[in-house]
């Protein structure tokens, strides 16, 4: 009797010829599998290695880019990380925050203000904890929100990024509305939703962002699925990678990526799986790409500020225009609502 967990943690190898008489193996890993949509646990016989299950490990190794004739360790790990469950924000309520003095870097900072803005911050996930001390880590997410509401790359003090709510300021007003901007890591995906995050099969954590590119990649991903994946079922989910670090700010080697507006796509394969290669590789999946960055560019949940992608044919198709360090990845930026 083992578990995906055991493996993980004891660096087991197990073949998956083996599975037939490990039926708790078996249902652990259809468990797991089912969150993410690569199998339908009323379709199944939890316990038993059908061929609908095999199938759906397969793919997942494919996908995760474990391929073996075992259940290894990494595979473990990799389908664990990418089915826990995200903690995000609910959507806000519009609140009055009343605050007799400004709250930050050169603030007043009464203690009563502080606590009601970085409780504030911290119901819209952002990385504050809930008391009236002003550190770093307080200022960096006034700078953080400042930056997002502001359209800004970086957290570089300008142009209405100082680290400081003022009273009835912008950033005052906007952290009072039922629309301000959350902060979240990206979901899991799955294949009914037409997308898995690759970055929790690579065991990064740089896939934290606003809630609207998560939006952004949920809506593009859906019409994905029913513009392509429909007729196309074994071509690559959309798989995405860097968005920002779990506080925002620099992320080497990246230019940006520092406020939570911009993910970044891995290419197609024609495979199934995704990465590892450059729009010139023979393995590369234009068409399969044209549907997803046309997804991206249909879907009107977010605006779309620009998309790098050396690709000279969806260039030409308008689809997108060309960066250095873009040719095995796109990279997709939005505007603030
Ligand atoms: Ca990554
Ligand atoms: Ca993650
Ligand atoms: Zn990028």
């Amino acid at each position: 009797m083992t578990n995906l967990q055991q493996i993980r943690d004891d660096v087991l190898s197990i073949s998956i010829s083996a599975l037939v008489v490990d039926a708790p193996l078996v249902q652990d890993i259809q468990e797991h599998l089912a969150k993410i949509g690569f199998i339908d646990l009323s379709g199944v016989t939890l316990g038993v290695l059908s061929t609908e299950t095999e199938a759906a490990i397969h793919k997942f190794q494919n996908i995760a880019g474990v391929n073996s004739t075992n259940i290894t360790a990494s595979f473990a790990k990799k389908l664990i990380d990418i089915t826990t469950p995200k903690i995000t924000p609910p959507p806000p309520a519009a609140i009055t925050i009343t605050l007799t003095g400004s709250v930050g870097a050169g603030g007043v900072n009464n203690p009563a203000d502080v606590l009601a803005i970085k409780n504030r911050l911290a119901d819209l996930g952002f990385q504050v904890s809930r008391n009236s001390i002003i550190d770093a880590d307080t200022i960096k997410a006034i700078k953080l929100f400042q930056a997002i509401i502001n359209e800004k790359d970086t957290l570089d003090i300008g142009g209405n990024v100082d680290g400081r709510v003022d009273v009835n300021g912008k950033t005052h007003k906007i952290l009072e509305k039922s629309t301000a901007p959350r902060w979240q890591e990206m979901l899991s995906g799955s294949i009914p939703e037409g997308f898995l995050n690759n970055d929790d099969l690579q065991g990064d954590n740089g896939d934290f962002g606003t809630n609207w590119i998560v939006e952004t990649v949920q809506a593009a991903a859906l019409i994905y699925k029913d513009e392509y994946l429909r007729t196309h079922p074994n071509a690559a989910l959309i798989a995405t990678n860097d968005i920002s670090k779990i506080s925002g700010g620099k992320f080497p080697p990246h230019a940006s990526h520092q406020v939570g507006m911009c993910c970044d796509i891995r290419l197609p394969r024609k495979d199934g799986a995704s990465g590892g290669i450059t729009y010139q590789d023979s393995e590369y999946d234009r068409a399969a790409m044209r549907a997803m960055l046309e997804a991206f560019r249909k879907q009107s949940k977010h605006r779309i500020r620009r998309i790098f992608f050396n690709d000279m044919t969806l260039i030409a198709a308008g689809l997108c225009q060309t960066a250095s360090g873009h040719d095995n990845h796109a990279h997709i930026d939005i505007l603030a609502p």
